[in-house]
């Protein structure tokens, strides 16, 4: 081989390592944002109809905001609409695994609770399913992120979290932030 040839292989060889590097960062990257920081996708498949979503079932009305069930499963419902989130405020406590779940009856929302792991697009005809633990008390903002129209600038809501001595459902098992 010409002297050319082989600097321009010890070149490619150079650049094929920095590159392998590059890559083996990135993943080591996601691995430890999936595993350390628990920043997964959403694997939930769940669908709804987007056209009957508010009338019956999960997600009526009376049905939203933050249940405890019998066996003590802590779950957030929230409907996210043109341009609003319904209830705009719930209520979880400190230190439990609270679970949400979103459906958008109309165009593709997305929600993101500022300063935790809680980050999801809410597409209609499909159930959001997030889990999470609140770590700290506070009044957090959960603006929508995705662009859904003239007022999405608006569209804001508040989680309230609390201590666990302060979390009390009623006899429904429902808690909200007027109660
Ligand atoms: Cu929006």
């Amino acid at each position: 081989m010409a002297v050319d040839e082989i600097s321009a292989v010890q070149n490619e060889r150079r650049w094929a390592l920095a590159m392998g590097g590059v890559a083996a960062v990135m993943l080591a990257a996601i691995v430890w944002a999936g595993l350390g920081l628990h920043m997964n996708p959403p694997s939930n498949i769940e669908t709804v109809d987007p056209n009957t979503l508010h009338v019956a079932g999960e997600f009526a009305e009376n049905n939203l905001g933050t249940h405890v069930d019998s066996a003590g499963k802590i779950t957030t419902r929230i409907v996210t609409t043109q341009f609003a989130f319904v209830p705009e405020c719930v209520v979880v406590p400190q230190d439990m695994q609270v679970t949400f779940r979103l459906a958008s009856p109309d165009v593709i929302h997305g929600l993101i609770v500022v300063g935790t792991n809680v980050n999801t697009m809410v597409v209609p005809g499909f159930v959001s399913q997030v889990h999470t633990v609140f770590d700290k008390p506070g009044d957090l903002l959960m603006p929508c992120h995705e662009f859904c129209g003239l007022g999405h600038g608006q569209m804001v809501a508040h989680v309230r979290v609390v201590p666990i001595a302060d979390f009390r459902p009623d006899g429904d098992g429902r808690v909200t932030c007027d109660n």
